[in-house]
């Protein structure tokens, strides 16, 4: 069998390189790196043709993980760095890999000219709400009240959403998985992948020595049914043990609401239908919390224009139609030239 470039087709486990993975033992990357591999395997992905880019952090060792292309850049410049790479060749696959300081701390202007500019790329954003690799400092999605080196007496900042940043500066693609959903996490990367422009994944990343649990309130078994809806193009926004809790738009307050299916007379035709190209309900399902309101997971935004690389490209293929025949010299003598007379 082989894949669209007639390469043979690669099991996950050909994705990976012959380096130690060092990360700490039951870190959620483990489970990222493997979906990524699934994913890669899925796609028929040419190792020839595919760049991974990461800043600095234990998110940004990605590269060295991957068979593929890879280049471990600087702490918060690998959006930077990816738009070269992609801009220089078109024909690569670029996808970017960063931890929440790096992209929304140091790297915060970097990755919201990206998102606005929608280069072609796939960015994965590891969201543990800490600094790991510089052992356990708070982050911009850190919590409020939190204690760690840099906060002892508790985070006093407010933390920032992943998901309302990219969707604020004009993304045009957000999702969001969770790292142990190895089902759902490389059918997100796909979609991400499709998407031609800029496509941002945050996974929620478990840091299990320096934030470890901050997802359980959301992740553990007995609370996971009632906690998270998997938003899907055109269904219901129905979650729940017995799929019989819906989201509601209040009109009164314009914002999303809990409806028991089957109270008062509720059915399914009173709750939401998800529409991924709507950004104002992509804003709402971003921002709902528990536990008032469930996580919003899966493609809760895709609406494609036109990427930056492309219009790059075409304003050079158009430029270089204008071009005078012949060779540098003319070109130089060619238009608006003077001759400074000694
Ligand atoms: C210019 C610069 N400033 C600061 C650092 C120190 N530093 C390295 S990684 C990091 C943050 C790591 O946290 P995050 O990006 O969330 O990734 P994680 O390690 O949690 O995966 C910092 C502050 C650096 N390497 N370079
Ligand atoms: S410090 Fe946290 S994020 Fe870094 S490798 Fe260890 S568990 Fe993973």
């Amino acid at each position: 069998m082989s894949g669209p470039d007639g390469i043979a087709a690669l099991q996950p486990k050909d994705y990976a390189t012959d380096q130690e993975v060092r990360w700490c033992p039951g870190c959620g990357d483990y489970a990222i790196l493997k979906a990524v591999q699934r994913t890669l395997a899925d796609l028929a992905a040419d190792p020839a043709k595919t760049v991974f880019v990461s800043g600095i952090g234990c998110a940004a060792r990605f590269p060295y993980y991957i068979a593929t292309y890879g280049f471990h850049t600087i702490h918060g410049r690998a959006p930077a760095v990816a738009t070269g790479v992609k801009l220089a060749n078109p024909e690569l696959d670029v996808w970017v890999v960063m931890g929440d300081g790096d992209a929304l701390s140091i790297g915060g202007n970097h990755l919201m000219h990206c998102l606005r500019r929608n280069l072609d790329l796939n960015m994965l954003l590891f969201n543990n709400e800490i600094y790991g690799l510089t052992k356990g400092q708070y982050s911009p999605t850190s919590r409020a009240g939190l204690r760690t080196p840099s906060t002892p007496m508790g985070s006093i900042d407010q933390p920032l959403s992943a998901g309302l940043f990219a969707l604020g500066v004009g993304a045009r693609f957000f999702a969001r998985g969770v790292d142990t959903q190895q089902k759902r996490l490389p059918e997100i990367f796909k979609r991400a992948h499709t998407h031609r422009g800029a496509s941002l994944v945050e996974i929620l990343q478990n840091c299990i020595v320096y934030n470890d649990g901050v997802f359980a309130g959301i992740t553990e078994r007995d609370v996971a049914e009632d906690r998270q809806v998997h938003v899907q193009h055109g269904e219901p926004l129905i979650f729940g043990k017995d799929q019989d809790r819906g989201l509601r738009l209040n009109p009164s307050t314009l914002s999303l609401e809990v409806v028991n299916l089957g109270d008062a007379g509720i059915t399914e035709a009173d709750v939401l239908r998800h529409d991924e190209k709507n950004r104002v309900l992509a804003t709402l399902l971003a921002a709902m919390e528990p536990p008032t309101l469930p996580v919003a997971l899966g493609v809760l935004y895709c609406d494609p224009t036109s990427s930056y690389d492309q219009s790059v490209h075409t304003q050079l293929d158009a430029a270089k139609g204008q071009a005078p025949a012949g060779g540098l010299q003319e070109v130089m003598r060619a238009g608006h030239t003077w001759t400074v007379e000694a």
